[in-house]
């Protein structure tokens, strides 16, 4: 769209409410258009049936298409959006009509595109916008469709970002003046989505204004992939939309709580356009105009939205209703945000603010930094290579790290299949993930993976600003933060003026150059051994804190981690020390202005609790206090051996009967008990169908409820369902025998 089109539009949106327009598919449906019909000349001897491709119209029939634009944009619509939420390749590979997506996305783009300069030209004063519709696709990149393999997905974010490229392209070569991204249910499709306008829009060097729209499934509020709202905008808020709001599922009435969470953090414009309520018995759309307008008009007066239309089953009936509910209604005012806090996601946002005090980047999902773990991906034995991140999550992590840098491994394929194995587990993929590698081919083939809003570990101007620059601008694109590791190209920073040096000089780079936030920096100025017994190290742990200090002033939103296990290297072997060691550092770091560290996440010592004796020694070793410090620390050492942190797993529900165990066992999705389980209840009951019959569905039940209620989310419901499944894999020989 023109630039002055582009301001009008802005300045539009400051002034009232914008109207979209409402359901394509209900006034598709009243056409009663038969098989030939929607073939046409065009498609006359095609060899699949394309009764159903709504998408196809727009070569076929495109005067009917066109007479649904008029009937919007006659009801009141600002905004319409083209007829091409399946014109993707993937999406018509269902009607063998993936050859001609280009085509349909340009025709639909031009038929819009001509009825908004039609009523343009009649009402100059109200110039009416094109938007080009693009859906999530029938597949999704976050769940896998094998109950036997969480890791499997039935598309990769490369396939499903080359076919949406060739959507983007065929609009914006059509002519809309929006791009909308709308109905997202998996946020990693959506970020595909986004990769693919941004990178058409560098090609083509065109900016169109992106709209995002998300769709909450169920009554818990999340997305189908298990998101938050907040946690859905922290992924995607680096697209930088005019506007980002929730369409379809639901209908209005259950939307509000997320309208009003959305309506708050949004720093853009705030669109809403919902079902006509909830599907009845027949999965029809009921709900009449005057019940959504109100609701939607209540929305308005809340101060939620500065753009409204309709979704699935509303008509040009409900887009007039609306139109007219919130005529003298005054629009969202975008707030302004200027906290910038840091924020991260994965089901959840991970907010550190200036009270956060210290986080914990979980360390042991690390194949160099754990034997025990890269053991476990050598063999393939990732159910127990999962249970690791678990551990870590459940020790207090509040972020995971992931590293698969291993010569016998292929490090592209370890790090998706480990990452899309949690993203199956919830109570895994709740955390943000840091993407771990000296490989760039292995942060990218990462962040492919993740839905939420990770963190790249790590890039330096090791290689010069060229590559660190580019580096930065793939990051930015998938919406990731970074930590950038004081490192340039005379190699790693050991004193502290080197450390704030580099630092600072990346920050200029990162926020100057490539428009990086502040806030999304975090810098690493090496944790590296000290008492090696090498005199230059022993500043090591001094030079980290001051630098530290200086950073945190010199390059203002930026946050600061480091690796502290590194810290204690010449004490492997002897946890009593390494954890006093870390522990002493950290007190002192955080004090200094450390922000997280990538820890053994479950076995840090409170300093308060480490022996005055032992901490004696450690503080003369990190402060470097005498020159015989590290001699005195080896020799303290000899004397303690063992550790001092211990976890203990609540194993408590194991004491109820077994049904409350079963039940247990389902709601959580733990399997570990439920053979076990499942055999007890056999023993205790005439027939193994009555296991299934009686303990396992009271305990579907219970699932069955909590997620009715909103208190489980789709991926745990997953999980039961596999838990499920292994109780019933366990009964089936008893099952068959009783049959005989
Ligand atoms: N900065 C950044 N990223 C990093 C590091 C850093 N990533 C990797 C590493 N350093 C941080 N992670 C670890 C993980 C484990 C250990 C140290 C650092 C460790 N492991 C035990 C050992 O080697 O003795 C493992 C023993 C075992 O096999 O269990 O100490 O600095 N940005």
């Amino acid at each position: 769209m023109s630039d002055n089109l582009h301001a009008q539009f802005s300045g539009l949106l400051h002034d009232r409410i914008l109207i979209m327009d409402g359901a394509m598919g209900t006034m598709i449906q009243r056409e009663n258009l038969s098989e030939a019909d929607f073939r046409g000349t065009r498609f006359a001897s095609h060899h699949q049936d394309l009764k159903g491709n709504n998408d196809i119209l727009v070569l076929s029939r495109p005067a009917v298409i066109t007479a649904i634009h008029d009937a919007y944009l006659a009801a009141g619509s600002d905004i319409i959006e083209t007829n091409t939420f399946n014109s993707t390749s993937i999406a018509q590979a269902d009607y063998g009509t993936e050859s001609v997506v280009a085509e349909l996305n340009r025709e639909a783009a031009r038929l819009a595109k001509a009825a908004c300069e039609e009523w343009t030209t009649k009402t100059p004063e109200r110039p009416r916008f094109s938007a080009g519709a693009i859906g999530p696709t029938n597949r999704t990149l976050s769940i896998s469709p094998d109950v036997n393999d969480p890791s499997y997905r039935m598309i990769t974010f490369d396939q499903l970002l080359e076919s949406y490229k060739e959507q983007v392209r065929a609009l914006i070569e059509g002519g809309v003046d929006l791009l909308l991204i709308e109905t997202v249910f998996d946020t990693l499709n959506g970020k595909a989505a986004i990769v693919a306008a941004i990178e058409t829009m560098e090609q083509l060097d065109v900016r169109v204004p992106l709209m995002l729209s998300v769709t909450i499934t169920d009554r818990s509020g999340r997305t189908l992939t298990g998101q938050t709202i907040e946690a859905f905008w922290t992924s995607v808020a680096h697209a930088n939309p005019i506007s980002v709001g929730i369409n379809c599922a639901l209908g209005a009435k259950d939307m509000r709580p997320y309208m009003d969470a959305l309506s708050r953090i949004a720093d853009c414009f705030v669109s809403c356009y919902p079902n006509a309520g909830l599907p009845n018995a027949f999965g029809e759309y009921d709900e009449q105009p005057e019940t959504t307008a109100e609701q939607l008009r209540e929305f308005a007066t809340s101060g939620f939205v500065n753009i409204l239309g309709g979704c699935c089953g509303t008509t040009p009936e409900h887009i007039t209703a609306i139109a007219k509910a919130v005529a003298d209604v005054k629009p969202r005012a975008v707030p302004v945000l200027d906290e910038g806090f840091t924020e991260y996601s994965g089901l959840e946002v991970l907010t550190v603010r200036p009270d956060t005090n210290f986080l914990m980047v979980g360390e042991r999902t690390n194949v160099t930094g754990s034997r025990r773990f890269a053991k476990l991906i050598l063999s393939n034995d990732y159910t127990t290579a999962v249970e690791v991140a678990m551990d870590q999550v459940r020790g207090g992590a509040n972020v995971i790290d992931i590293n698969m840098d291993e010569g016998m491994l292929d490090s592209e394929r370890a790090m998706t299949t480990f990452l899309n194995l949690l993203a199956t587990e919830p109570e895994i993929a709740r955390v943000p993930f840091m993407v771990d590698s000296s490989k760039w081919s292995v942060i990218i083939a990462g962040l492919k993976c993740v839905q939420g809003k990770a963190i790249v570990n790590s890039i330096s101007l090791k290689e010069g600003e060229e590559d660190f620059l580019s580096k930065a601008r793939t990051i930015l694109k998938f919406g990731a933060g970074v930590v950038v590791m004081a490192f340039d190209e005379t190699g790693q920073a050991d004193t502290t003026e080197r450390k704030v040096r580099i630092c600072r000089r990346a920050y200029d780079l990162l926020t100057q150059k490539v428009g990086f936030p502040a806030q999304d920096i975090i810098f690493d100025p090496n944790i590296l051994a000290i008492a090696t017994g090498i005199d230059e190290h022993n500043r090591y742990a001094l030079n980290f804190i001051e630098a530290t200090r200086q950073i945190k002033k010199s390059c203002p939103g930026s946050k600061i981690s480091g690796g502290v296990s590194n810290l204690s290297f010449s004490f492997r072997g002897n946890n009593i020390i390494r954890e006093a060691m870390h522990s002493a550092f950290l007190y002192h770091a955080i004090a200094a202005g450390m922000d997280m560290g990538i820890v053994n996440a479950g076995q840090l010592i409170v300093y308060e609790d480490i022996p005055e004796d032992l901490l004696e020694h450690v503080e003369d070793v990190l402060f470097d206090k005498r020159s015989d410090a590290t001699e005195r620390l080896v020799e303290f050492a000899a004397t303690v051996r063992g550790e001092f942190t211990k976890r203990v797993e609540d194993l408590s529900w194991r004491e109820g009967s077994v049904g409350d165990r079963l039940t247990y066992a389902l709601v959580h999705g733990v399997v570990d008990f439920i053979e076990e389980d499942t055999e007890e209840a056999r023993q205790g009951l005439p027939r193994p169908l009555e296991v299934i019959e009686g303990p396992l569905m009271d305990g579907m039940r219970v699932v069955g409820d909590l997620f009715g209620a909103g208190k489980m989310f789709l991926p745990q419901v997953v999980k039961s369902a596999r838990a499920m499944k292994r109780a019933v894999r366990y009964l089936k020989p008893y099952l068959e025998a009783a049959k005989e």
